[in-house]
């Protein structure tokens, strides 16, 4: 097989990809290592920042998310003992998020995919990158045992954090820089009504979030140990911990219910740099992940492929190759900005099993200041709602 651009993983970084090159008329074909029913259950993140819907809305792929989605001003901070406050993102930006499940906008991808008949082949096995300092790279995997080829003119790793395109990187070239949380978050969704804002709380007891998917379905997590287990934990549990973490009215307003899905992610800062490397590109989780905390992890793969799809629709429309030299530096910028206020909150946040008493006081007074000060609030608010994608440069 042949094509101009591989596309390795099927995500919502590789799926939107494909689509925002083929309405630029280049040719792909997306390779992923599950099936098609897997990548369609996961359930993950939920907040969009007012960039990523704009992307989506712009390329024709916001009909479901704007009719179903709920768009909220910004987040709720409460801490224990103390009144909480709201970083209003609508007061200091004009801009809206909007909250629609991850799930969901996999739904969306897809069936654009299907649409217009775009390649995307499940199940390959074994998948690796070759000569991707060639004119002629190539993406090799087997199906069903069979050894299946596919030369490209590029390669785009959207394969997440545990994927194969980071790995095919020289050692020589790669910078890696990585934080490892000492904790985890335990996540539910139940089918409740969820409260109106999403509230992030800091308490002596752990982290914990409330969020939504829709009027009648709540996302909620709690801060836990690394080596918690799931069975651990069964739903009576999960909501008296939670709202043992909630000032009493916001607990007394947490609908509970059954749980339909419930899960631990460990918390990590990971960037990876250069995010191109010959003919080989990488976008997504393939190059960076970020703690939960700021929800920017699939904002970020929507401004990288955002920025990759133009760099590359320049390439094949004009011959300039500008945009696609400049890619790695110009996500990066992003990148750290979103990796930044990500490490930021999880600090603010979280209690760490390490914390010293001058840590404590020291994080007490930095949520004192951030109630206090509207200029504070206004730098949050700028960070959280994800930095304006830039523009192409002229030429
Ligand atoms: P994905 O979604 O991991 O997709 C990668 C795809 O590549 C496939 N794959 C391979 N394919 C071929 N060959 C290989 N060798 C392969 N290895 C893997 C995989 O099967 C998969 O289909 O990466 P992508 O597309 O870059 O998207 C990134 C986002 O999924 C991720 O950043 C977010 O989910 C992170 N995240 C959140 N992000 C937000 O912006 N807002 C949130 O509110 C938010 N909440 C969250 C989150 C992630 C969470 N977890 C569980 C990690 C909440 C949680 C709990
Ligand atoms: C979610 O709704 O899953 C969510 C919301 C905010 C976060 C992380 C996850 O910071």
């Amino acid at each position: 097989m042949k094509t101009q651009v591989a596309i390795v993983g099927a995500g919502p970084a590789g799926m939107l990809l494909a689509e925002l090159l083929r309405q630029s008329g280049v040719a792909c074909v997306v390779i992923e290592k599950h099936s098609r029913a897997h990548v369609l259950s996961r359930i993950r993140a939920g907040v969009l920042e007012p960039g990523t819907v704009e992307v989506l809305r712009t390329h024709g792929l916001a009909e479901r998310l704007d009719r179903e989605g709920h768009a909220h001003d910004g987040m709720k901070i409460v801490w224990a003992g103390r009144e909480g406050f709201f970083i209003d993102v609508r007061r200091h930006l004009g801009k809206r998020f909007v909250a629609y499940g991850q799930t969901q906008l996999q739904e969306d991808l897809y069936a654009a995919a299907d649409r217009h008949g775009t390649v995307v082949i499940h199940e390959a096995e074994d998948v690796e990158l070759h000569g991707i300092d060639t004119p002629r790279p190539q993406v090799r995997w087997r199906r069903g045992g069979e050894p299946m080829r596919l030369d490209c003119d590029y390669i785009a790793g959207c394969d997440g954090f545990h994927g194969a395109a980071r790995r095919a990187m020289p050692r020589d070239v790669l910078r890696e820089y990585e934080k490892v949380y000492p904790f985890g978050w335990l996540g539910i969704l139940s089918p409740t009504p969820p409260l109106p804002d999403i509230v992030y709380a800091n308490h002596p007891r752990g982290f914990a979030l409330a969020s939504m998917r829709s009027p009648t379905l709540s996302r909620y997590y709690v801060q836990v140990p690394l080596e918690t287990r799931l069975e651990e934990w069964p739903d009576e549990r999960f909501w008296e911990e939670l709202k043992a973490r909630y000032p009493r009215e916001m607990a007394d307003a947490i609908v509970t219910g059954p749980s339909i899905e419930k899960s631990i992610a460990p918390l990590r800062s990971f960037v990876a740099e250069p995010m191109r490397h010959g003919r080989l590109f990488l976008a997504g989780d393939a190059a960076h992940i970020v703690p939960p905390t700021g929800a920017k992890g699939l904002n970020l793969a929507v401004s990288d492929v955002f920025y990759l799809a133009r760099a590359l629709a320049a390439f094949y429309r004009e011959g300039r190759s500008a945009l696609i030299d400049a890619y790695s530096e110009t996500a990066l910028r992003r990148v750290w900005s979103s990796v930044r206020v990500s490490w930021y909150l999880t600090n603010l946040l979280h209690r760490f099993p390490d914390m010293s008493e001058f840590d404590q006081r020291a994080q007490e007074h930095e949520l004192a200041y951030l109630r206090s000060s509207p200029h504070a609030q206004a730098a949050l608010a700028e960070q959280y709602a994800g930095l304006p994608f830039e523009d192409a440069p002229p030429g």
